[in-house]
Order: C-alpha cells, then structure tokens, then sequence
C-alpha cells in the first residue's frame, strides 16, 4: 500500500469514520396510503388496504436506500390520506420542524397517500422553517401489486431529499421520476400512476436512474421566506370548500356560519363565477365574519380580483391548496386586505 493511502487509511480508521459517514442521515417520516397498502392478490390495484405496512418495512423493501443516506424511520399515522386531518398535518409540520432543527438531520422523506397529497406538502411548504430537503413520496399501487411503483418512488425521493441541489427549493413531491414543487403539484387522474403534474407550471426536475436534473425553480414564498409559524399551535381555523355548479343552493352557507366556520374557498364555475344563490350565500358569510376566497373548480388557469364578484381571489390555487392556504392565513390575521396579499405572495 502507497504510504499516501496508508495514512487516509490510518487517519480514517482513527476518526473512526468511514467513507460511509459520509452519506446524509435522512428521516422517513410514514402516515400511511396506497405505498403502504396491502391487497390479497398482486393483480389487485383498488379495494386494497392502505396504511398496512409499517415505515420500517417499508423501508426494509429497498435496501438501495441505504447506499443514498443513513435512513431512519417513524410513524406518524398509518391511514389512507381521504383520513388526513388538520390536527395530523399540524402534528406532521411540528415533528419536521423538531427534525431539521437537529444538526444530525439532513433531511426528511414523507410517504403519504396521494388521494391529498395536493394538501399536505403545501401545508408543509408553509410552515416548515428550514431550507433543508422536505421531500414528499406516495405511490398508486399497493405495495403488493405486481410492478409496485412505491419503492422506485421511495428511493427516488431519498435521493433527492439527500442532494444539495434540492435544498432551498421548498417541499417537493416526487413520483415517477418526477420531481414537483408542493406549490403546484396536484393529482390530474384517479388512476393513472403519471398522475400528478404540475400543469402550468410544470415540474421542478427529473431523477433518472438516480441521476437528477433541476430545470425551475419556485418563485413564491415559502419555508424560511413564509411569515406563518404553527410550531405553538395546538389546532387549525376550521375552513371550507363549497362547490360552485347549477342550481348550487344557498343554504349550505347557512349550515357552514351555523358550524362556525372562519372561512370558505368557493370553488367557482370557470374563473371563479358566483351564482346569484352563492352571491346571496357569500355576502351572508362575509357579514358573520368569515373570510371566503373565490377559487376556480376548473382546477387550471387564474382567479382575478373582480369587483363585480364578491370575495378574495385564489389566484392560481385550486381549491384544495387554497383552503390550506386561508386555514394558516387565519392563524395570522381575519384581516381580508392582508389576507388577499398572503394569496398574492404564496
Ligand atoms: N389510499 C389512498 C390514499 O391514501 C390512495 C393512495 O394512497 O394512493 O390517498
């Protein structure tokens, strides 16, 4: 042996490091879903079981991930994401928070359903305050399907949560070979296993063969830029979604101010248009002092401020991401002025 590579050798051994010290100390956080799911049959790719494989079996499954980072695993919840709820997802923001805080932690992998897999990550991207990789994975097979995609997506989103490139970026949601902004990325098909898309803005990069490739970056605020803090929060403002379609009836916004609600997204018909039954409903809900933002049902496209139409405006927030994002606007401020510029901004 060299005498240089016996002393890298010697000095290595010494530190009691080794190059496999090297690699990150990534944390998988699990709260269930298909990726999760469990069926009877490997043909079986509905009616299955979701949250039935714990985060280290999981994790167990693809031994790969341990040539990316060092891969510890907790499990938050075990349920399908239809269950999620704002006490899980504030629960979620806490214990990433507490996670990156550490100087042992590099980084966090969460696998999730992908039935609100539009919900959970932006909530994140809002109130996560660290520029650390918060990387969101899921998967639209069982884990017992023949050609299961959740562990490719597993180990893709390990190594993008383990890349320097990914730091800065925001929570990102990667499936498929995909790497998307939680801003933007949204579920476009019941079935399909390419079915989330960003599809204005397109995807953040690529993995290919663990290989990854950054095209764009977001230009909204978010984590350390976000002005929104949950980590003393203890509950959520409760807010929600009435959708916009004929005939659609005034009294539903009765029963949501008699449930005391602190804000509405009015999933509008085309860019956010009020009938004259929810313009009646919205006015109502303004004057007991709930805040309703008027969203587009179309799920494409932008919602404009128009005086004629009573409400803020969503922008390019459907209706799931914008109800998350008027939920921690309420943690701040009732104020519709200021309200308006968070939708602006985030
Ligand atoms: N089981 C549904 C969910 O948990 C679907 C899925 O994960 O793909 O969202």
């Amino acid at each position: 042996m060299k005498l240089g590579a016996f002393f890298v050798t010697a000095l290595l051994l010494m530190s009691g490091s080794t190059f496999a010290d090297k690699l990150p100390n990534i944390v998988i956080l699990a709260t269930g879903g298909t990726i999760a799911g469990s069926a009877t049959s490997h043909t079986q790719t509905t009616g299955y079981k979701p949250g039935a494989i714990g985060v280290q079996n999981l994790i167990n499954a693809v031994p790969e991930v341990n040539k990316v980072a060092h891969v510890t695993g907790e499990q938050v919840a075990n349920i399908g994401s239809e269950n999620m709820t704002s006490d899980v997802i504030l629960k979620l923001s806490k214990r990433v928070n507490e996670l990156l805080s550490q100087k042992d932690v590099d980084g966090v992998v969460i696998t999730h359903g992908t039935d609100t897999l539009d919900e959970t990550p932006y909530f994140l991207n809002l109130t996560v305050k660290s520029d650390k990789p918060v990387v969101f994975t899921a998967a639209m097979r069982p884990a017992t399907a023949i050609s299961a995609d959740g562990p490719m997506n597993l180990l893709e989103a390990v190594t993008v949560a383990s890349n320097e490139q990914s730091k800065g970026r925001g929570v990102l949601v990667v499936l498929n070979d995909k790497i998307g902004a939680a801003r933007f990325m949204t579920k476009t098909n019941a079935n399909s296993l390419d079915t989330f898309k960003a599809p204005e803005e397109g995807y953040l990069g690529t993995i290919i063969d663990g290989h990854i490739e950054y095209n764009n970056r977001v230009e909204k605020k978010h984590t350390t830029d976000s002005i929104f803090d949950v980590r003393q929060l203890n509950e959520l403002p409760p807010v929600v979604i009435i959708y916009g379609y004929q005939d659609d009836p005034e009294y539903i916004y009765d029963a949501a101010i008699a449930h005391h609600v602190k804000g509405i997204i009015y999933a509008g018909t085309g860019a956010g248009s009020v009938s004259v039954r929810s313009d009646a409903g919205i006015k109502k809900a303004e004057k007991a002092g709930i805040v309703v933002v008027r969203s587009s049902r179309t799920g494409g496209g932008s919602v404009p401020v128009d005086s004629a139409q009573p409400g803020l405006v969503s922008g390019t927030l459907n209706p799931a991401k914008a109800r998350i994002l008027l939920m921690t606007a309420l943690t701040k401020t009732n104020d519709p002025v200021q309200i308006q510029q968070f939708f602006n901004q985030y």
